[in-house]
């Protein structure tokens, strides 16, 4: 006979934490004096993922299937999906008040609203729907976001340039994976939180209360295929990883959707990089809105993320989607690439 669940059972053992009751109960702590405009901020965030995944849940119902036709600023053919992420974070973030700019890789440049003359205010940067070339054979997909306060100088012109601050200032930050599951992993600067969207309420519920990734771990996760194009230094450090002379055997996973890489990188540790290539000398994934966000939630983690000589939060953006190469990972993995031959010395890295 199963015994009916202990009534008296301090709450906290089986309570159920919302996104919106994690926020209140982390404003209360940490800012007794806020006026609850930045939840506010994040329930027009979690409107907008809601929408998002209820179309990439159905994508192969709704013939969202293939290319919008339309190119991106990236360069690349726009998805249906991508079009439709894109004006959802756009519509929902545009309605509280306290919003002054919003950043996104679908669009070339910020979009200023209205009320941003004045000083003050939230800046977001996005990336939609990250990973979104894999839509169209199920693979997990995410929208990733970072959340800056406005720079105090206030005008028209410093709106458009808000967003360019080093990740270090970042507010809050995270990203919604679109997998088996939908999850929201998400921090402010006092660990990490994951939210699982549980659909027959509708609600983002806390189900990973403080996400630490592993000092070891066993992956490694790059793209084996441009190896070749690689500097010395990444190559060398790859070999040691695959040939065990570090003393841990590593198994190779690569799924082509940053946030997927990333969400097992961060829950099973080792490490995932992005270096330099021949196609892109200079790294192809975006600064402001998938290293930084990222890297806050890996060092919130306890993990670490450099652009292969920097600390990735202490790099100055020159503009909005200027790209970097990436290598995150666990303490031990770091550690490793640190002492990879052709580091930088070690006063300059951080
Ligand atoms: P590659 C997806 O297009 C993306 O921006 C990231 O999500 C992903 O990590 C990377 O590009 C994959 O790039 O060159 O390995 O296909």
């Amino acid at each position: 006979m199963e015994r009916a669940p202990d009534a008296t059972a301090a709450p906290g053992d089986h309570s159920i934490v919302t996104f919106q009751q994690h926020l209140l109960q982390q404003q209360r702590e940490y800012y007794p004096g806020a006026k609850g405009s930045f939840s506010w901020l994040l329930s027009g965030l979690t409107l907008a993922t809601k929408m998002i995944q209820a179309r990439v849940r159905r994508a192969g119902l709704l013939d969202v299937l293939g290319a919008a036709g339309d190119v991106n600023v990236q360069g690349e053919v726009q998805q249906k999906l991508d079009v439709f992420a894109n004006q959802a974070l756009l519509h929902c973030l545009g309605v509280p008040e306290i919003v002054a700019v919003l950043v996104s890789e679908e669009n070339e440049n910020p979009v200023t609203l209205r009320r941003s003359e004045g000083a003050g205010g939230y800046v977001i940067v996005f990336d939609p729907l990250d990973g979104s070339s894999n839509i169209d054979v199920n693979v997990g997909v995410g929208t990733i976001f970072s959340i800056l306060r406005r720079p105090a100088a206030g005008g028209a012109v410093a709106a458009a340039d808000a967003a360019l601050q080093p990740g270090a200032s970042q507010v809050a930050a995270g990203y919604v994976m679109y997998g088996s599951s939908t999850i929201l992993v998400y921090t402010a600067g006092k660990g990490v939180f994951g939210f699982t969207l549980d659909p027959a309420v509708g609600d983002y519920v806390l189900s990973h209360p403080d996400i630490r990734m592993p000092e070891a771990g066993n992956i490694y996760s790059v793209n084996e295929a441009l190896a070749a194009s690689f500097p010395d230094r990444y190559r060398r450090y790859l070999d040691r990883l695959r040939s065990g002379a570090t003393g841990r055997r590593y198994a190779s996973r690569y799924v082509g959707s940053m946030v997927s890489d990333v969400h097992r990188t961060l829950f099973k540790g080792g490490v995932f990089l992005y270096p330099p290539t021949d196609r892109d000398p200079g790294g192809k994934l975006r600064l402001l809105y998938e290293a930084n966000p990222i890297a806050y939630i890996v060092e919130q983690a306890g993990g670490r993320a450099t652009d292969g000589e920097r600390r990735i939060l202490d790099i100055q953006p020159e503009h909005i989607h200027q790209r970097t190469p990436l290598v995150l990972g666990g303490r031990a993995e770091m550690e490793e690439f640190d002492k990879a031959p052709g580091a930088v010395p070690e006063p300059s890295r951080r």
